[in-house]
């Protein structure tokens, strides 16, 4: 088979990328481990930045995000009891939306469909040829029968556990890791939420996030030891911590009921340098993780595909491939930046193993700061919504 842009991973990265490409006339297939029922069975991200929002619109997927998701223009963060609103729109103008990444999966597998992309699900033994060369090639297995794909380039979008990070020479590739010494416990519910924005709590016993997915599903988190199971936490036992953890008049309007989706997620902050070797460029997850905290995983997936995309498209449309060969630099100026903030909202807001009261004074303190200091709120605010791409 020949193709313009080899896919590996169908995430939201892949497909994003799949479907801008198509639109601008530049063939792609896209190559998947998993099935696409597995792919869509997948609880994560929940909140989209306004830059992510507007990629979605101008890629076709944006009419069920628009008709159901919901613009939120602001947070909550709470300490000790009491809490406040950062007003993002006040401060930048912008809002997010509060739409899940498997709605998002969905509404772009739908629309890859419409335009019948071609998309290889339950591939096995991807490997990556001639990355080097004018003349790159992916081959596969697929039930069993061996396949080749000849490329002009190779878009690596198969996440954190994927085959084309590891494709980059170990001596030319440099990465940066920090893990986190806790998790998130997250049950999904089917339940109005407590509130109507989100709010992030900071605990003596731990973080809390009580979260949506719309008007009647709920999505909560609280942070647990690294060393913790799922299997340890009964529904009864979630919801009575969450109460513990969250403001009093919202845990008291917390409405409890069966987790649909109950999982324990490590946290940990990764970068990968370059993003690129040769003809391989690698977007989202395979490239970079960040905790939670922030809501920035999917977002920089997606604002990693806007780089790709724009560099492919000029180089396919003109011959000019300065955009391509500065993606790594441009993407990553972007990402960092995301590292630093969800680094610190994930510094501020839990508690650490070894933390002291003293270090319980200096969040409540900086959370106290920013609760009265409009300069600290407009900086959180501008992160939280996105930086501009
Ligand atoms: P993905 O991992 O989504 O997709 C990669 C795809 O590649 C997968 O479908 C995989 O099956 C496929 N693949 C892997 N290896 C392959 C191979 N060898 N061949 C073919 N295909 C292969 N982000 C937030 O913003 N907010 C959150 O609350 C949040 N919660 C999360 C919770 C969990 C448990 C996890 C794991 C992540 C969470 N994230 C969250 C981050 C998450 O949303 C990612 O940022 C997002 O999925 C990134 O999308 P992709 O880069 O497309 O990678
Ligand atoms: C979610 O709704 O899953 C969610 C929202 C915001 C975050 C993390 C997760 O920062």
């Amino acid at each position: 088979m020949k193709t313009q842009v080899a896919i590996i991973g169908a995430g939201p990265s892949g497909l994003l990328l799949s479907q801008l490409l198509n639109r601008a006339g530049i063939s792609t297939i896209v190559l998947e481990r998993q099935s696409r029922e597995y792919v869509l069975s997948r609880i994560r991200a929940g909140v989209l930045e306004w830059g992510s929002v507007e990629l979605l619109r101008k890629a076709g997927v944006g009419t069920r995000m628009d008709a159901e998701g919901q613009p939120h223009d602001g947070f909550h963060l709470a300490y000790n009891n009491q809490e406040f609103r950062v007003d993002v729109h006040e401060h930048t103008g912008k809002r997010m939306m509060v739409y899940g990444q498997t709605e998002v999966t969905r509404d772009l597998y739908n629309a890859q469909d419409d335009i019948g992309a071609t998309i290889i699900h339950g591939v096995e033994n991807v490997k990556l040829h001639d990355l080097k060369s004018n003349a790159p090639r992916v081959t596969y297995e697929l039930d069993g029968e061996n396949h080749k794909i000849q490329c002009d380039f190779i878009a690596g979008c198969d996440g954190f556990h994927g085959v084309s990070r590891p494709s980059i020479p170990d001596d030319i590739r440099t990465e940066y890791e920090k893990i986190y010494p806790f998790g998130w416990l997250g049950v999904l519910s089917d339940t109005p939420p407590c509130a109507d924005e989100l709010i992030y709590a900071n605990h003596r016993r731990g973080f809390a996030l009580a979260s949506m997915r719309s008007p009647t599903r709920s999505r909560y988190y609280i942070q647990v030891p690294l060393t913790d199971k799922v299997e340890n936490w009964s529904d009864d036992a979630f919801w009575d911590e969450l109460k513990r953890r969250l403001p009093v008049e919202h845990a008291n309007a917390l409405v409890t009921g069966p987790s649909i989706e109950k999982s324990i997620a490590p946290l940990r902050s990764f970068v990968c340098e370059p993003m690129q070797h040769g003809t391989l460029f690698l977007c989202g997850d395979a490239a970079h993780i960040v905790p939670p905290t922030g809501a920035k995983g999917l977002n920089l997936a997606l604002s990693d595909v806007h780089y790709l995309f724009e560099a492919l498209q000029v180089h396919f449309n003109t011959g000019n491939s300065e955009q391509l060969a500065n993606y790594s630099k441009t993407a990553l100026d972007r990402i960092w930046k995301a590292i630093r903030f969800s680094w610190s909202m994930t510094t501020l807001l839990h508690r650490f193993p070894d933390q002291t009261d003293f270090d319980q004074h200096i969040q409540e303190s900086e959370l106290r700061y920013t609760a009265q200091s409009n300069a600290a709120q407009t900086s959180i605010a501008e992160n939280y919504v996105g930086l501009p791409y």
